[in-house]
């Protein structure tokens, strides 16, 4: 086995015919659009910088406290904040646009024609590099709003988005590991037309303050990231890499070294997010980027590529 030099690893990842020069990207809602990271790195370094999910509307989320520690992890209860189509379209993509970023941009609706909507507003706009779909945010008004949890309505509003948005814009939706068979989920998605997955969202959890003996977030219960849940996402995407090898998945859930990164390669990822992580090191996309082509160098890849799905070998 000849090993390279982590900068002779071909890190280039296809994403249903979005090519990114490399497979680390950010995870949405944990850098905004991107702003608040171009202090720490230049966001054109990574594959691309995916967005907190934009609704039609700007809203002011969930009440506070809306966030908790826990067991490496956290719990957020953010519940959709952000500035509402027109101004993510006026402000933030041609932010990201100038500075040669590659965005994905996580939309979210509580319809079907929300999301219509929200595909056609960003129909041929420049620097739209893929439209995650997020079907999958556990903090909403009422589980029947995750439409990631029932294989009929997530393939209703994938169809309908697939539908609307451009053609040459892959379109990937966003799953949650809260389903008995996520397998089951990911191929009505793809049957109606997503072109690649997004695997996994937060975990649906709680947390009870035991000194005011109330639960610790406003919105009772949240989204639990990081660490802790690694093992379920590797999983997820295993279980889909498995029964639909075609098919790319940007993979995340609580990745914060490029060894971890490699784990989601390994399993069947052609990407992944960074997303948790970036709370306590902002640099950290970045660093496990570089973390991740020495991995792949030392085990003898030299292309990112040779190593998705390697694991089922
Ligand atoms: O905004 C949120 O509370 C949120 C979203 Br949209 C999501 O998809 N996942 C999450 O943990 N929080």
């Amino acid at each position: 086995m000849t090993v390279l030099a982590p900068s002779q690893v071909d890190m280039a990842t296809s994403l249903a015919g979005f090519v990114a020069p490399n497979p680390v990207f950010t995870a949405s809602g944990c850098a905004a659009a991107g702003r608040e990271l171009a202090q720490f790195f230049d966001v054109a370094a990574l594959g691309g910088v995916v967005t907190k999910s934009v609704m039609l509307a700007p809203r002011s989320g969930r009440p506070t406290p809306r966030m908790a520690e826990t067991p490496s992890g956290m719990l957020n209860s953010i519940g959709l904040q952000g500035p509402g189509i027109d101004a993510f379209v006026a402000d933030d993509l041609p932010w990201l646009l100038a500075r040669g970023a590659r965005a994905v941009v996580s939309i979210a609706g509580t319809s079907i024609d929300e999301y219509v909507a929200l595909a056609r507003a960003l129909r041929g706009r420049p620097g739209v590099a893929m439209i995650e779909v997020n079907i999958s945010c556990p903090n909403v008004a009422d589980r029947g709003q995750v439409f990631a949890c029932d294989p009929w309505a997530a393939a209703r509003v994938i169809g309908a988005v697939r539908e609307k948005a451009a053609p040459t814009v892959p379109v990937f939706a966003k799953l949650s590991a809260d389903v008995t068979d996520i397998v089951a989920v990911a191929r009505a998605v793809v049957q109606a037309g997503a072109d690649g997955l997004s695997m996994v969202n937060t975990l649906l959890g709680m947390v009870i303050d035991p000194v005011t003996m109330r639960p610790a977030l406003a919105g009772i219960t949240g989204g639990l990231s990081g660490p802790a849940i690694r093992p379920v996402a590797v999983r997820c995407v295993w279980q889909v890499h498995q029964a639909m090898p075609e098919v790319p998945i940007l993979g995340m859930g609580g990745i914060r070294t490029g060894l971890d990164a490699l784990e989601f390669v390994l399993a069947g990822a052609s990407a992944v997010s960074v997303g948790t992580a970036v709370f306590g090191d902002p640099g950290a996309p970045v660093r496990v980027l570089g973390e991740l082509s020495a991995a792949l160098a030392e085990r003898g890849f030299d292309r990112v590529a040779d190593a998705v799905g390697y694991a089922h070998r």
